[in-house]
């Protein structure tokens, strides 16, 4: 009567795990997705100036490579919002929207 049950229901265990697997694979697709497009969501202007200032090419703007932009190099500080010494491409983006960083700068006095 068991061997029964489970015969029945061995099936049915593996087709939702296999479902369950799906679901995890395609979460992990979309993560890699997102993780995708926020690492290339510029406006191509920005991420063209972005690249240009990034000299070693990681992905990030350090304080000793904006000394080729001077609008960038007056505001470092303030765009570097995670104070980790170096603008990602949010902050990047932020820093060169002057509203939003005369804002920030504002509210630091
Ligand atoms: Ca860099
Ligand atoms: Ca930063």
């Amino acid at each position: 009567m068991q061997a029964n049950i489970l015969r029945l229901v061995a099936p049915l265990l593996i087709l939702v795990g296999a479902l369950g697997g799906c679901a995890a694979i395609e979460q992990q697709e979309a993560a890699d997705t997102q993780a995708a497009t926020a690492a290339a969501a510029l406006p191509p202007d920005l991420e063209r100036r972005f690249t240009a200032l990034d000299a070693n090419g990681d992905g990030f703007i350090e304080e000793r490579e904006v000394w080729a932009d001077a609008e960038v190099d007056r505001r470092f500080e303030l765009g570097d919002i995670n104070f980790d010494g170096k603008l990602d491409r949010a902050e990047f983006e932020e820093l060169v929207d002057s509203d939003s960083t005369s804002r920030r700068a504002e509210l630091r006095k």
